[in-house]
């Protein structure tokens, strides 16, 4: 739309989020397979082929358009000193809304993903408690269950921007272990309840079925404050990479503490101490000291789109996009950058804002075709800010690559190309 005045709300080109209503007439062009909604659709009155012949019935079980096959997840090659070790990534820069499809929920595994038969499947309840419980799954589904929507973070997110390199990255490399479903399951707390937490007892250890034995130390405060056993994911059962037939689920906290395939819950004075919360998922410091737990993942934030190795191919309006969240809250605000950070502008939350969950937010832009460096800041209901990368790294150094809630710079080139830049 040019020679069009636009109102403007932040330097380089980001406007009032009322031109968002102008952005289809306006025309959108991002290229390739990764690109944004459709351009210019000059409106075409013949019957296309498609509706002229019945499709194919009904199924017993659906499947996505074969127009959508490109969402996929992005898994790491396999490691033969490392079976059934490894991750996947969600892809973010396709995904909108909030909620992650279940075929698409990020997976981190250390030693696969076991094949578990629920019908034989038991979860125990001992240590420190008046009453040593085990629960087959078919009694653990007659319990009242609660539903919530939350996102899972794996702590190494984002750890490759401290690193630096990654220049090619997109917003699924550099940050695809998060996702975002609706989990519904028993509260800790009910079966803790049954079981009678004695009065010593501070730590909840969970145990996983997998041949990792997976362990982690959970408080027994947080236990008792909204720690799920959860059973179903986004409607169905939990799926056997996120943990079928039960995982623990501890909202807002690291990933790593969210047990899957769970089969032991022993109630303890002090952490077990587990190899999880020992060699790995703690955080070295510059002066080599450790923190050993650090728990609720950071307030943060991600443009998706436009991001890493989309392309922009043609000035304009755009619609920036991004998710945002926070394991300390909800989301109240993001606000987004043109230009690197000098001038910023509140996006517009087009999600609820439920407590550490997702937010979608979006704002438009209107590219002048120069370079510009795309920028969001999410601030959560404790009133914490997404801190900037220099503030990362000044803080806690490069040693730890856990718990990086940086905020993500997408540079534009003249050439309408986007990618992971450092400023
Ligand atoms: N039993 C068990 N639980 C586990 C893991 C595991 O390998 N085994 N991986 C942990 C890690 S590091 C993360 S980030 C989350 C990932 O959950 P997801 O695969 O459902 O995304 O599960 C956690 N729970
Ligand atoms: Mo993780």
């Amino acid at each position: 739309m040019p020679n069009k005045v636009f109102d403007k709300v932040a330097g380089n080109g980001l406007i009032s989020r009322r031109h968002l209503l102008e952005i289809s007439a306006a025309g959108l062009g991002m290229a390739a397979s990764n690109s944004v909604l459709g351009a210019d659709s000059a409106l075409k009155l013949e019957i296309p082929v498609w509706s002229k012949v019945p499709g194919p019935g009904a199924s017993g079980y659906g499947s996505r358009s074969t127009h959508a096959e490109h969402m996929q997840r992005l898994a790491g090659a396999p490691n033969p000193i490392y079976p059934g070790g490894g991750s996947s990534r969600s892809p973010l820069q396709h995904l909108q809304g909030t909620i992650t499809p279940n075929s698409l929920h990020f997976e981190r595994h250390h030693a696969g993903i076991p094949d578990i038969n629920p019908a034989e499947h038991k979860l125990v309840i001992n240590g420190l408690v008046r009453q040593p419980l085990v629960f087959s799954y078919e009694e653990l589904l007659k319990y009242p269950m609660v539903s919530k929507i939350h996102f899972l973070e794996c702590s190494g997110n984002s750890g490759a921007l401290l690193r630096g390199g990654n220049e090619d990255g997109t917003a699924q490399s550099l940050h695809g272990l998060v996702s975002c479903a609706e989990w519904t399951g028993i509260p800790l707390s009910t079966l803790l309840d049954e079981a009678g937490v004695l009065r010593e007892a501070r730590w909840v250890a969970a145990v996983g079925a997998d041949a990792a034995s997976m362990g982690r130390s959970v408080p027994l405060s947080k236990a008792l404050d909204d720690v799920l056993v959860a059973l179903y994911q986004n409607g169905e059962p939990v799926r056997p990479e996120q943990g079928y037939p039960i995982r623990l689920f501890c909202p807002g906290w690291e990933g790593n503490i969210s047990v899957k395939w769970l089969t032991q819950l022993k109630l303890t004075r002090e952490p077990a101490q587990f190899r999880d919360e020992t060699s790995k998922y703690t955080d070295t410091m510059p002066d080599r000291s450790s923190y050993q737990f650090t728990f609720p993942m950071g307030t943060k934030s991600l443009i998706t789109s436009p991001s890493g190795q989309m392309a922009l191919n043609s000035q304009g309006l755009y619609k920036v996009t991004g998710i945002a969240w926070s394991g300390s809250g909800s989301i109240r605000r993001v606000e987004v950058s043109a230009d690197g950070g000098r001038s910023w502008a509140d996006a517009l939350i087009e999600s609820d804002q439920f407590e550490k969950a997702l937010a979608r937010f979006s704002i438009p832009w209107d590219w002048n075709g120069g370079d510009a460096v795309l920028q969001s800041r999410a601030t959560d209901s404790q009133g914490n800010v997404q801190p900037t990368r220099d503030a990362v790294i000044a803080d806690r150094g490069t040693i730890n690559r856990y718990h990086n809630p940086c905020i993500q710079s997408w540079g534009v080139n003249r050439a309408g190309e986007v990618s992971n830049v450092y400023i």
